[in-house]
């Protein structure tokens, strides 16, 4: 039965900021799904008597290439697999399953927010045992074998029913099928208060969440309808499709577009929310509003005492470098921890381990804390009906009071999308290089105050990290500029624009961000590099 197969390696399996993430037919190629875990088995010294975690967003290639990891994983001498049913599980939930089995390892077979399908994206996410994605240490050394590997092992048998809850045998290798939902509803009902979150709908108040067609619709179903009491028909698009139904399942205000278009009608609900492909990301929105992720993740931290997990104190909180610097009045005014992390929810999880933080986030809709390793989409929905629940207010009025005590960071994000990778690469390395000319410049009324790369030493590993260039300004303004890790199209330049202000709390964003948004393109040399007059995409 076991079978070694020869092979031909790939040079372009490099991890981006959150595992390998490809164009689908990529992934098709004769034996790149099998090379590429043959290559993490190999470098982490192989896999005999390990435990692993395996699950995905149910995107297409999802349920062939979990066969093939189980036959492999067998074939490598895994001890045992743990599978989400039919071969689904959460980003999310996969960290807990992990961690709550002490497993050593996992996949999560997903793309993220990114297109789904034959002509979409697939990807692969490999958590350590401390439940969070692989540190770059880990995925240099695995990219590095990849690229030289001759051989995988597998197994010459048929599929393995996955449909079944309970224990089964493959070779020598257990394989343990879980319902994926239970133990994650659990982990939620000892955070938060179902009680109060029960009283809550019970009163009549009123929410949408859209599953986006991906892999959160059950545990939405089972959580806000079955438990919590919201009506049936709360939760949209729950049935997840291997193709997201040709839905792009990033929750913001572009591709959650139908969600978006409810919230501002007068039929919204009370509250809406989506969460994305494999259920780590989230978008808040109230009544006609919509929360930044850097906002949402300031108003949750300054709100922790409401939620019993929470209530004797948190450790600290950090943000990603690009996510606005909202977060950092809240920890001053509460004198606790800050951190300030290059973007990479990986990043975040020496702090947590270390007891530095317990809430972090990212400007790109993660928020999430130490209750797992990954960002978590339901959590962070469940932690503001909480402080609706707690303080009877709705979305707009808790975010509006939160400025009014802290001022408001007026924040966007422009994408330059499908840039040529070259020219993107040069951009940013000629800028870096111009920085220092910088302080001190006037571009109209906006005053360089410093510019430089910004590098992270992890207080706990050691290990340095430069990501991103920031120009601050004179007025707390800032402009961050970086490339994504995430795409798969050429290359995306994201500019991360802020504008801090304590008294202008209710202007139009776009508005108040437009001469920003200018200066970026004047001081990037964007148009002149890239021939785009304005962003693909405004988040
Ligand atoms: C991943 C990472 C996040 C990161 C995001 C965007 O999210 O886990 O930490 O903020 O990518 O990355 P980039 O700006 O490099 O495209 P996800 O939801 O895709 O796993």
């Amino acid at each position: 039965m076991l079978k070694i197969v020869k092979t031909t390696a790939y040079t372009d399996m490099k991890m981006g900021t959150a595992g390998l993430r490809k164009k689908s037919k990529v992934v098709l190629q004769e034996n790149y799904l099998e090379n590429f875990v043959q290559s993490v088995f190999d470098a982490i010294g192989g896999v005999k008597g390990l435990t692993f975690i395996l699950g995905g967003d149910g995107r297409y290639y999802n349920k062939i290439a979990i066969q093939k990891i189980i036959k492999m994983s067998a074939a490598n001498g895994m001890k045992k697999v743990i599978v989400g049913q039919n071969g689904f599980i959460s980003t999310p939930a996969s960290s807990h399953v992990l961690l709550m089995n002490k497993a050593d390892g996992g996949f999560v077979l997903s793309a993220s927010h990114n297109p789904g399908g034959i002509n979409g994206d697939f990807g692969i996410k490999y958590a350590v045992a401390s439940g969070g994605q692989c540190p770059t240490a880990v995925s240099d050394k695995i990219y590095e074998i990849s690229k030289t590997i001759t051989e995988y092992k597998t197994l010459d048998v048929s599929d393995v029913d996955l449909s079944r809850l309970g224990t089964q045998k493959l070779d020598n290798m257990e394989i343990e099928v879980i319902d994926p939902v239970k133990d994650y509803v659990d982990m939620m009902e000892h955070i938060f208060d179902f009680e109060a979150l029960k009283k809550l709908f019970a009163g009549g108040f009123t929410m949408v969440f859209d599953a986006m067609n991906a892999v959160t619709g059950p545990y939405a179903r089972r959580i806000f309808e079955e438990i919590l009491g919201a009506p049936e028909g709360s939760v949209l698009n729950y049935v997840p499709l291997e193709d997201f139904g040709g839905l792009h399942p990033d929750p913001n205000l572009i591709y959650a577009k139908s969600l978006v278009d409810l919230m501002y009608s007068d039929k919204a609900p009370d509250f809406g929310a989506a969460n994305d492909g494999d259920g780590d990301r989230n978008m808040i929105l109230g009544k006609k509003f919509f929360v930044t992720p850097s906002d949402s993740l300031a108003i949750l931290t300054d709100n922790y005492k409401l939620i019993p997990a929470y209530k004797n104190g948190i450790y600290g909180v950090a943000k990603s470098a690009a996510t606005s610097t909202a977060v950092g009045r809240v920890a001053e005014a509460l004198n606790i921890g800050y951190y300030e992390v290059p973007t990479g929810w990986k990043y975040f999880c020496n702090l947590m381990d270390s007891n530095r933080i317990t809430f972090c986030g990212e400007e790109s809709f993660g928020t999430g804390s130490s209750h797992i390793r990954e960002k978590d989409g339901i959590w962070a929905v469940l932690f503001w009906l909480s402080i609706i629940a707690a303080t009877g207010k709705s979305v707009q009025e808790i975010t509006e009071e939160h400025w009014k005590k802290y001022g408001r960071s007026y924040y966007m994000r422009n994408d330059y999308e499908a840039l040529d990778v070259e020219t993107a690469n040069q951009l940013m390395a000629d800028l870096e290089a111009r920085l220092p000319q910088l302080a001190g410049q006037t571009f109209g009324s906006y005053k360089v105050a410093e510019a430089k790369p910004f590098v992270y030493n992890d207080p706990v590993d050691g290990s340095s990290t430069k990501n991103g260039l920031i120009v601050y300004f004179t007025d707390k303004s800032r402009i961050v500029y970086r490339l994504s890790g995430t795409g798969t199209n050429g290359a995306t330049l994201r500019v991360y624009l802020e504008r801090y202000e304590t008294e202008n709390l209710n202007e139009d964003v776009a508005q108040t961000l437009e001469s920003l948004a200018d200066v970026s393109r004047q001081i990037g040399e964007i148009t002149k590099r890239t021939g785009k007059t304005k962003a693909d995409v405004l988040t």
